[in-house]
């Protein structure tokens, strides 16, 4: 018998067919036989929603009317993925949902197609922001996601005929959005600009202008604890929607100029700032959500209040900032604190270094934001005024912590000279309780490198938590066969609110029956994955050959170029006769990636996989051995079909680069095994699921750091290994640029003499470790048996388990009693 744990649904088929059909009359005017698959998809999700509501406002009340702190995750980013399906699972409703399209005439699978995805993140940082907030709903701990409901999202990625990627608008709000409730009703005033003057001795703002942010929200069901919570998006509207003098004076585009500009900052993710209008546009875009936040969040917990006593704000909420974006949340609750409910400084100061904490994601320096102090004075100058202030007073303290002046000049939140800088990350570390990393190894250097002169003066501040993914998604929904065997190798389908109960399946991957049944599922998600990617790409994927997946942001740091390179040379091999055709292991490679649209080396490394792709492909000689595909658009959706399907992945980052990355959990939840050096989570996972079965090779972080002290050559490990010159070579000599020898010349010039990242010095060790992972794969029962290890030893990345770190460490908060 199998425990069942999973939420009974609150309707029966029959009932909610006819809900469905009351949308499609009431809400959406059509019959029942006039029904398109998006129609049934709109009607459906209104539908769903319903049964959501109540949850939804009992959780707000007993938010704002009990004793327990609620988190605040401010974010540019929740990278959200389609809704309906998760609602579905969240109720109970998946079953009903099937047999009421079925009912209805439609076909349940393409119904659910016909969701467009919100694409409002980039990648990793997003996208587990949107993990974070399904385990908070999933735990009972009152919550509420802040950020922009962008008008478009993340680009929309095509290849055109040489390869190149193409950037094409997101406009995913063109249909209908059943999710998104707008609510005019609780809008924020956001102003910007202007001057500061002194009114009877105190300082006021007097902004040159302002916008509306109309807040847009989102239900964020819980999984089995009756909780919903609130992902709050803004969306900026303008107050003079429309000037009728000037468009009666037949001046029709400046009649709606005003609109125009304010809409502006809620228009796109992430607005390329190389310009400076660009710049203040993501300073406004900043701004915006984190100030109409803070209000928000006064309002929701001081209802009706003039004076509310805000000295007990940090009992009620704790915000977290999701990397340095929000940072200027932290002078604008001063602000308010000060100039709007007239507190003095230090209490403005304990207030508010008690509610913020922030999350540092990257490692790279030119990750962390600085903003010229010109710029933030001309858009927001008493914030500037207080960030200064703020900056004074640091220094006085770190005066009485230390003499080294060197080291507190080092500290400065805003720089010296004639054009200062303020540095975000600094400004949050300063003004908040504590600094997180996101795996192990990267809070260890955060607090050796990158922070390490506050980590010295304020080690109790810095704190790991290690990221996480929900396994609602990324293995129920993505994975259902799987998901199923799981269920039945443990009895219970717990395991979906309990991801450490995975490790009852360690004794199962000596069962020889328990390894069958592993390896049907994998095949039938290979199967799976080919015909969707027939259908929806046009190629064609062997699923009898080794699904090798590299899917993440294309950076060079990541180093997509390692994988194309041993690609090459393993494709050269097999044609000049290295290696016979007969001992080579049949293998299809996977890649997804989005290059930033300013990314230069990085769209050329796109292009040249695409191009790889399409000489190896079309090529007789390796025909059945090696295949590469590059789907393009890699978002949510492609990684919930892909994923399940993979066997291998890929996770070769330079060794001290890489924060944590998610994309591994995923993978090892699902089966894969990993080949990946010693960089973020893989420390964590290769510690969890044992060194034998995890495919490690490539420089340690002391390795590398002593290689560029001594100086890194490249060129000496070009000339060393003959593959690795071989492959170069190809490239050089235009093998995959229809014999041009220019197409990708700065490749090879940067791999040949900079090499920063170090690719050509892993290389011998990369291609090395393929013929571990090919014998090893040769024994499909061994291979399979790791692979079960895997999903067995990796129940510790849950994302419930990082937010229960986070309530621990952080933010002294739990569920809702
Ligand atoms: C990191 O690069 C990490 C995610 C989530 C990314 C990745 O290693 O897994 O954050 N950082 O923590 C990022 O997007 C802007 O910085």
């Amino acid at each position: 018998m199998t425990e069942q744990t999973a939420p009974k649904s609150p309707v029966t088929t029959e009932q909610f067919t006819d809900e469905i059909k009351e949308q499609l009359k009431y809400a959406q005017g059509v019959t029942v036989e006039q029904a398109t698959d998006a129609d049934i998809y709109v009607a459906a999700s209104l539908a769903v929603r319903r049964h959501l509501v109540d949850s939804w406002a009992t959780t707000q009340k007993d938010m704002v009317n009990g004793n327990t702190k609620a988190v605040g995750y401010l974010s540019a980013e929740f990278l959200m993925g389609k809704q309906l399906r998760n609602a579905l699972l969240n109720l109970g409703m998946l079953n009903e949902f099937d047999d009421a399209v079925k009912a209805l005439g439609h076909d349940p699978q393409l119904v659910v197609d016909s969701e467009y995805e919100p694409g409002l993140g980039n990648g990793g940082l997003g996208r587990l922001a949107a993990c974070f907030i399904d385990s908070l709903a999933s735990l009972g701990v009152p919550a509420f996601g802040y950020g922009i409901q962008y008008k478009y999202g993340i680009f929309k990625q095509e290849f055109d005929a040489e390869g190149k990627q193409v950037e094409r608008p997101d406009y995913w709000l063109a249909n209908e959005e059943p999710w998104g409730h707008i609510d005019y009703n609780r809008s924020q005033k956001v102003s910007f600009g202007g001057e500061v003057v002194e009114e009877n001795g105190k300082k006021v703002w007097k902004p040159a202008w302002s916008v509306r942010a109309v807040p847009v929200d989102y239900m964020v069901p819980g999984y089995q604890s009756g909780r919903v919570n609130t992902l709050r998006l803004w969306s900026a509207k303008s107050y003079d929607e429309f000037d009728l003098l000037t468009f009666n004076k037949s001046d029709y585009l400046n009649a709606v100029k005003p609109q125009v500009e304010a809409e502006n900052i809620s228009k796109i993710l992430y607005p390329e700032d190389s310009t400076p209008q660009g710049k203040q546009l993501r300073l406004e875009q900043q701004y915006f959500f984190v100030a109409a936040s803070i209000h928000d969040a006064i309002r929701v917990f001081y209802p009706g209040q003039d004076k509310p006593d805000l000295t007990t704000f940090p009992n009620k909420i704790t915000f977290q900032l999701n990397d340095t974006h929000p940072v200027i949340g932290i002078p604008e609750l001063m602000r308010v604190l000060i100039d709007e409910y007239g507190y003095d400084w230090d209490t403005a100061w304990d207030i508010t270094t008690k509610t913020f904490n922030y999350t540092c994601h990257t490692l790279l320096p030119e990750a962390l934001e600085v903003w010229p102090a010109r710029l933030i004075g001309e858009l927001l100058p008493r914030h500037l005024e207080i960030i200064n202030e703020i900056n004074d007073h640091f220094l006085e303290e770190l005066k009485g912590l230390t003499r080294d002046k060197e080291r507190i000049n080092r500290m400065r939140i805003v720089t010296e000279g004639n054009d200062p800088q303020v540095r975000m990350a600094y400004l949050a570390t300063a003004g908040g309780s504590h600094v997180n990393g996101v795996a192990e190894l990267h809070s260890q250097l955060l607090k050796d490198v990158t922070l390490r002169d506050f980590s010295d003066l304020f080690p109790k501040k810095f704190t790991n938590v290690t990221n996480g993914v929900t396994p609602r998604r990324f293995i129920r929904l993505a994975n259902p066969r799987l998901s199923a065997l799981i269920t039945e190798g443990l009895g219970t389908d717990k395991w979906l609110s309990d991801l450490d109960l995975l490790q009852g399946l360690v004794p199962l991957a000596d069962d020889p029956e328990f390894v069958k049944k592993f390896a049907e599922v994998k095949h039938a998600n290979k199967v799976a994955f080919a015909n969707f990617a027939k259908d929806r790409y046009g190629f064609e994927a062997n699923p009898d050959t080794m699904f090798n997946t590299m899917v993440k942001r294309l950076h060079e740091y990541k180093r997509q170029s390692l994988k194309i390179l041993a690609l090459i040379a393993r494709y050269a091999a097999i044609k000049n006769g290295t290696i016979n055709v007969d001992d080579v292991l049949p293998r299809t490679v996977f890649f997804g990636a989005k290059a930033a649209p300013g990314y230069y080396m990085a769209k050329l490394t796109i292009q040249l996989i695409n191009n790889v792709a399409r000489v190896v492909n079309n090529d007789p000689d390796v025909k059945g051995k090696l295949a590469v595909h590059f789907p393009a658009n890699y978002n949510v959706r492609l990684a919930q079909h892909l994923i399940p399907a993979t066997e291998l992945d890929e996770q070769i980052s330079q060794a001290g680069k890489e924060a944590s990355g998610t994309g591994n959990m995923k993978f090892a939840l699902n089966g894969a095994l990993t080949v990946g050096t010693l960089d973020g989570a893989n420390v964590e996972i290769r510690e969890k699921v044992g060194a034998d079965n995890f495919f490690l090779f490539g420089l340690t972080v002391d390795e590398v750091e002593d290689l560029y002290e001594k100086g890194y050559d490249p060129a000496k490990y070009y000339e060393a290994d003959p593959r690795l010159k071989m492959a170069i070579d190809m490239i050089s000599a235009g093998t995959f640029s229809d014999g041009d020898r220019n197409t990708y010349a700065p490749l090879v010039a940067d791999w040949l003499t900079k090499d920063y990242f170090m690719t050509l010095a892993d290389f011998t060790a990369y291609a090395d470790i393929q013929y571990q992972i090919e014998d090893l794969y040769r024994d499909q029962d061994a291979w399979n048996r790791k692979a079960i290890l895997n999903v067995a030893n990796t129940g510790y990345f849950s994302s419930d388990r990082s937010i229960e770190d986070y309530l621990e460490r952080i933010w002294h908060t739990g569920p809702l009693a």
